[in-house]
Parts: structure tokens; sequence; C-alpha cells
């Protein structure tokens, strides 16, 4: 009998203790994603000078929402505790229809809404001011499944041209941006609607055919970052991932002096023509 005590103890002890540590590491996961990312929340670091508004935003939900979920936790495992069954218990005393009670939650939920209405209708006009009159302008289409750039150089005179990079199923280019200069990107679509996002840059916004999308934004660090279509736009929605590379403006301009060398000069417009498409030499193929 005693025997049997001792080797089934420990078996049980660590049976009940599994919960306990799985809980405590999946806080510890959570804890260490946030800090090993300098406090973003699974943001990358940022490369726009939009990115502290959004970047705030995402912080202050995040915090809002974590001392919410605390307090709610908090007071959810407080009954359970306070009035878990016990021997001889009865039932404790029900309420019903107590106002001051129903008042609450929906008061408080509605101020919620109203503090994230707020900051967040404060971040999205400061995210999408546009400047007086931006340094360069970019011309941006997309079309199933590739992106074509065109640089609105025309003023530049270093380049004096405007200068396009036509995209293909086989050829994405890459968005080629000068660091520290404003830039305004008009979107528009050959077909389906698609998104432009750039993660680094906490910026996305829609490509929508018919209806031409604007938005400004100065790119504040040497790089290269990920760009991609944010829309489910057809088969190959996923193909539409393009390289952004932020360079400094001598090198910017070096490059679509480049491009028009080689005669990738004028503006390829939505809706950008199978023709088009094919009479562009894939020099680099995406990789
Ligand atoms: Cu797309």
């Amino acid at each position: 009998m005693s025997f049997k005590r001792h080797v089934n103890n420990p078996g049980s002890g660590r049976k009940l203790g599994r919960p306990a540590a799985g809980m405590t590491a999946a806080a510890l996961l959570l804890l260490g994603g946030c800090s090993g990312q300098g406090g973003r929340f699974g943001l990358l670091e940022a490369a726009s000078d939009r990115a502290p508004f959004m970047g705030d935003l995402w912080k202050g939900a995040w915090i809002a929402s974590i001392s919410i979920g605390v307090l709610v936790w908090g007071l959810i495992f407080y009954a359970i505790w306070r009035y878990r069954r016990r021997p001889g218990n009865i039932a404790p005393r029900q309420t019903k229809y107590h106002l001051p009670m129903e008042l609450l939650y929906t008061l408080v939920p509605l101020l919620i809404i109203a503090v994230l209405f707020f900051y967040t209708v404060k971040a999205q006009n400061r995210v999408l001011e546009q400047e007086d009159k931006p340094d360069h302008v970019i011309n941006v289409v997309g079309q199933k499944w590739s992106w074509t750039f065109n640089y609105m150089e025309q003023d530049n005179p270093e380049v004096k041209n405007v200068v396009h990079q036509v995209g293909t199923m086989s050829f994405i280019p890459d968005l080629v941006l000068p660091v520290n200069k404003s830039v305004r990107f008009n979107l528009a679509s050959a077909d389906v609607i698609h998104s432009f996002w750039v993660p680094a840059f906490y910026f996305k916004l829609d490509v929508i055919p018919g209806h031409p999308n604007t938005f400004d934004l100065t790119p504040t660090k040497v790089g290269e970052f990920d760009g991609k279509c944010a829309e489910l736009c057809g088969t190959y929605h996923a193909h539409m991932i393009f390289k952004v590379k932020v360079v400094s403006e001598a090198d910017y301009n070096a490059y679509l002096k480049g491009l028009a060398a080689s005669g990738q000069t004028g503006e390829k417009k939505a809706p950008v023509s199978a023709t088009q498409m094919a009479t562009q030499p894939a020099k680099e193929p995406h990789k």
C-alpha cells in the first residue's frame, strides 16, 4: 500500500503541473515576442515618415486590449473563486434588471470604441496628409499579376523624362525610391482590385479600377524592403511580390537615367496591354 502511494503520487503531480507550465510558457513567448522587437508588438522596424502614427495606434490598441483583457479575466477568475461551490452552500443572491449595472456594461464598451475611433481617425488623417509639392511622383499600375512603375521625372534636371518599368508575369520590377525625399504614389488598376502594401512603411492602400487612389510618404531608411499585393486578386495573386529599394538620391537618378538610356521613356498607363507587356525586355528575373 505504502509502496503504491509512493509510485503514484509523483505521476499525478506531474499531470497537474502541465497546464500551468503550458500557460507560463505561452506567457513567456508572448512577452519575449514583444520585447524581442523593441516593444513594437510584431511590427517591422519602421522605414517611412508615416510609420510612427500607425505604429503608435497599433501599440496603443494592444496596450488598451491587454489592460481590458487582464481586468476582464481578473474579474472572471475572481468570480469563479469567490463564488465556487462549497459543501453546504446555497446559490448566491440573483440580481435582475439592475439598471446601474446595465448602464455600466453599455456605456463602458461605447467609451472604449469612441476612444479607439478617435485615435484611429487621428492617425489616419496624419498618414494620409499630402505634401504641397512632393519631391517625386510615381504612377503605379497594379495588374494581374504584376506591377508597373512610372517615374514622373520630366521636371527632374538629372533625368528629364518620364521613365517606366513594365511588369509582366515573369518579371516584376523593383520599386526604387530616394531616401528622405517625399514621394507621391498615384495608384491605378488595369483590371481588378489590388492593394499596394509595403509592410516596413506601415502603409497599404487599395488599387481600384476606375478610382485613382493617391498617397504621399517619405522613405526614411536606406535598404531593401518587401512589397506585396494585399488584396486577393486572382490565381497568381501570391506572385505580386516586389522589392522596394530605398537608395540615395544620386543612385535614384542614376538608376532612372539608365532606364531612360535603354529606351524605357513615356508613361505606361492602365490598362497595360498585352503588347506593351510583351515588348519589355525581361532584364533581371524576379527572385
Ligand atoms: Cu493583386
